[in-house]
């Protein structure tokens, strides 16, 4: 989320698309509810009359995997009707830059410039500016960069910045807003309601509903999840989502954003603790083996040349230096030469690691706390992958599909050798620790009762492998021990893995002055302090501040992360004493951009900043996401007058509507899903030339021919995800007792099936049974002159849900992803229905 929770409630308009929140996300609907009980409206797009839009102002159904179209359409609908905010975009996005005159798109390959067949890649050289002019970082004693010279700093060769060429008056054919505007006029009204089988009439209200939000002062919301994320172009979708954000002025001001709205807990801080292939903990790139083998390319490569990632390279050294400690020495790199080096993140990928087990090269797997033998793609699969392991351990708070994937009904366990270890662990009430929901807000929750019989909590089986791994490379040797060996890792007291002594290295400190045996570290104030040269240690960057109180460094209830109060500054629900919100307590990310260029709010009753000219100072009710203030050469903190650098986390300070730096396209483009039920219409290409994983022989395409109807999946409030947690409650399995499929009257009819009856579904993937709920909530579409009808299945039951066992819903979904995500196209694929 670039806001939070909260923050909803300031909006004038919402827009859910690809969530029903209502149902997921039950807590949202306060915040929701606040914002209609003030006048706003609440805008929902789904394929379902969901719970979400049954309570809305205005519903808009969508063929599942057509989201780039709808917004393609909005973006053209803005950019025609003159909806953009032109202050807000002139000054703080890419919107007037020049792009490269080669760049371009061909709509009857569906191809931009750049595409690489052999490699099945873009190179992205022509998705460029246009330079103006190029400035060398000044690393003297006096200039802003010194600090790269000081002792201890590793030597690397310093970005130059490349200032691009602008034409304010956005007449330059190759400017951002005619490229922009030149490849969304196709994107017709018409086009999109025949794309999205959508009521052009209904289509067209909701455009000018969301759009009314442009006006300079009105704030517009977009929540959204995984209806829009797991798709083969699933960041695609988000990127569609930004620029609609951002052409209307939305994206930093109170009730605007782009809101996530995260699913797992802990998944947001999953996420940033790299559970990507391709980060380490802080979005901080993981080194490449090709780009960045040495730690001097890790910084040549990675520090942007202006902004505020200019100081990557402090966060880099601090990260080693708390992952190595004492072994970390400028004289060994930091020890980065011990860290893995990726190549092709996408090989280390969720789905690839099944294929890896099939195809014989990884031998061992470790699931803990996930589940993916039910919630993975193509779960028939991953069943035979997991047969060819040699050993499996399932650490969970309950047996699970991946844990006893060999006592699947179509498995025959005495054909399976994998050795199969089940380590039971402590629930979440039976440990202490941080959770992070989707507004970035970090919170300690104690531990409500011991651990259970023989369970212990994940952090004390990592903390007894760590030890035993240690020693048997120490009796035992080994190739490459340093990675596991070298590792500072002193998180105990008394003998007991402590998380907050994890909390310490997460928040960083001063390396000379701490001493974690003796209880005494020396904790960082924020991550402004971290240093480049190994004199400060920090775990996780974007966290640090979390655990600062050097007054109390074993009591959680005394830190940043815990509850302190309820106050309100400027009374828009930012409660900055409510616990902490990543990075550094600021609640609205990007919030310059709620003011115009002199600083002054576009909505006089919703201040998150604001520049005081009576006192030339800034008011500051949010933590200021921008150079507010800065050093003078005395040394003494002076106020910096408003200027238009409102996106400090890119080297342009602007926001970009194009960008160089996504995979797949700098400007989202409509593809259809991998198994589609209809001939793309608006370029030459069906899928999207980048999907990934499609070649892999398990994946089987399904062809409309014999899988005409359109498949989605989702989850209801009763239960949670592969089921682990909810289907050992009779009371939830009373309220939602059975796996189910939704299908419409019409297909009912069609197809002879009535409410309550078995009905059969299958692809070349799998083939399941469950209930037929016949429903109106779900109507058949026209499409591209036809007519489609799509189905919704629930994903939460599995064989091993000792009391409401079923089929899997995902031995039907297709394992390809999305090129920079690698999610599964979980939400559009093809299968056939019968009554069972
Ligand atoms: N009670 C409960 N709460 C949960 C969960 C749970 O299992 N149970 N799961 C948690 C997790 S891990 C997550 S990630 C979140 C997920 O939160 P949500 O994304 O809200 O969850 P879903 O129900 O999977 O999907 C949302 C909606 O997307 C719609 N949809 C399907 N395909 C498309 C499409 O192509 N485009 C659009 N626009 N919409 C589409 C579906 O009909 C569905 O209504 O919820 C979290 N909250
Ligand atoms: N078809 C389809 N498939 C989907 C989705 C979909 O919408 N449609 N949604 C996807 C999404 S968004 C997600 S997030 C994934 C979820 O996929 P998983 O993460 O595999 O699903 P969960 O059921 O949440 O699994 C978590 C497991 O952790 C266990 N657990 C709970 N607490 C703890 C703990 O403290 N420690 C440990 N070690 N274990 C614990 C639970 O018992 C459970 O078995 O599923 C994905 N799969
Ligand atoms: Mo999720």
């Amino acid at each position: 989320m670039t806001s939070h929770w909260e923050d909803f409630a300031n909006a004038d308009v919402i827009l859910t698309c690809g969530s029903n929140n209502a149902e997921n996300h039950p807590v949202s609907m306060k915040w929701v509810n606040r914002a209609l009980d003030a006048g706003a409206k609440w805008i929902v797009v789904d394929p379902r009359y969901t719970r979400s839009a049954a309570l809305s102002d205005l519903y808009c159904p969508i063929r599942s995997g057509t989201d780039i179209a709808f917004y393609g359409g909005m973006i053209n609908y803005i950019l025609e009707h003159d909806k953009w905010q032109h202050e807000y975009c002139l000054n703080y996005t890419n919107i007037s830059y020049l792009i490269n005159p080669d760049f371009s798109f061909d709509p009857t390959t569906g191809e931009f410039t750049g595409w690489d067949e052999s490699s099945k890649s873009y190179v992205t050289t022509t998705w460029g500016y246009q330079t103006d002019s190029e400035t060398e970082w000044d690393t003297s004693e006096t200039g802003t960069y010194s600090w790269v010279s000081k002792d201890g700093v590793p030597h690397f060769d310093t970005p130059t910045l490349k200032t691009p060429k602008k034409d304010p008056t956005l007449q330059d054919p190759n400017c951002v807003y005619q490229v922009m505007k030149e490849h969304y006029s196709r994107y017709t009204i018409d086009t999109v309601a025949s794309i999205c089988g959508m009521d052009a009439e209904t289509l067209e209200q909701v455009y000018e509903l969301y759009t009314s939000t442009g006006e300079a002062g009105k704030a517009g919301t977009i929540l959204y999840a995984i209806g829009q994320t797991q798709h083969h172009y699933g960041a695609n979708n988000a990127r569609a989502m930004c620029i609609v954000q951002l052409l209307l002025g939305n994206i930093g001001v109170p009730g605007g954003g782009l809101n996530a709205l995260r699913g797992e807990p802990n998944v947001q801080g999953c996420t940033d603790m790299c559970i990507m292939p391709a980060d380490l903990p802080g979005y901080l790139h993981w080194p490449d083996a090709d780009s960045t083998p040495t730690l001097a390319d890790w910084c040549a490569h990675e520090t942007y040349s202006d902004g505020y990632y200019t100081n990557k390279p402090k966060f880099m050294v601090s990260f080693l230096k708390s992952w190595f400690g004492e072994n970390a020495t400028f004289d060994n790199d930091y020890g980065y030469g011990w860290l893995p080096k990726v190549h092709k993140p996408g090989n280390w990928t969720s789905i690839r690691t099944f294929e890896h087990m099939a195809e014989g090269t990884m031998k061992g797997y470790f699931a803990l706390g996930q589940n993916p033998a039910h919630s993975g793609g193509n779960t028939k699969s991953i069943r035979q992958s997991l047969a060819n392991l040699d050993w499996l351990v399932n650490a969970d708070i309950v047996m699970t599909e991946t844990g006893s994937f060999w006592d699947a009904p179509d498995m025959d366990a005495t054909k399976i050798g994998t050795e199969c270890y089940f380590l039971p662990v402590a629930s979440i009430v039976e440990k202490p620790g941080t959770i992070l929901n989707s507004g970035r807000l970090m919170q300690w929750r104690q531990k409500a009762i011991e651990p259970q019989g023989d369970t212990k909590t994940d952090l004390q089986i990592m903390n007894l492998l760590h030890k035993k791994m240690v020693e048997l490379y120490d009796k035992e040797g080994g190739v490459c021990p340093e990675p596991i060996t070298k590792v500072k890792w002193d998180y105990e007291t008394d003998g007991e893995a402590d998380f907050r002594k994890v909390a310490w290295e997460l928040n960083g400190y001063n390396v000379a002055t701490t001493d974690f045996d003796k209880n005494q570290p020396d904790l960082l104030s924020g991550f402004a302090k971290l240093a480049a040269d190994g004199s400060t240690a920090c775990g996780i960057w974007i966290y640090s501040g979390f655990y600062n109180n050097n007054d109390a460094p074993l009591d959680p209830a005394q830190q940043p992360v815990a509850r302190r109060g309820q106050d309100d500054p400027g009374n828009i629900y930012l409660h900055p004493k409510w616990a902490f919100s990543w990075p550094a307590n600021r609640r609205i990310i990007y919030n310059r951009a709620s003011a115009d260029m002199n600083g002054q709010p576009w909505n006089p009753d919703k201040v998150a900043v604001k520049w005081d000219s009576a006192s030339n100072s800034w008011i500051t009710n949010d933590v200021p996401d921008f150079g507010a203030t800065k050093t003078d050469a005395s040394g003494a903190t002076v106020q910096v007058e408003p200027n238009n650098k409102a996106f400090i986390m890119r080297w342009e300070q602007n926001a970009c509507l194009f960008s160089s730096g996504m995979k797949d396209m700098p400007l989202p483009e409509f593809y259809e899903p991998y198994e589609s039920p209809t001939d793309n219409i608006l370029n030459g290409r069906n899928e999207s030339p980048m999907i990934q994983f499609a070649e892999d022989p398990s994946v089987k395409r399904g062809d409309r021919s014999e899988y005409p109807i359109v498949a989605t999946t989702y989850s209801v409030t009763e239960h949670w995800q592969t089921g682990g947690q909810t289907h050992c409650c009779p009371a939830l399995n009373e309220a939602q007792p059975k796996q189910f499929c939704e299908i419409s009257e019409e297909l009912a009819a069609e197809k002879g099936i009535k409410n309550g009856d078995m009905v059969r579904i299958w692809n070349n993937r799998g083939d399941i049974k469950m209930y037929a709920m016949v429903t109106r909530r779900l109507v058949p579409l026209q499409v591209n002159g036809e007519t489609v009808h799509e189905i919704g299945m629930i994903h939460h039951w599995g064989w091993a849900n000792t009391f409401t066992g079923s089929d899997l819903t995902n031995d039907l979904t297709p394992n390809v992803g999305d090129p920079n995500s690698f999610i599964p196209e979980y939400k559009a694929f093809l299968v056939n229905i019968e009554k069972a």
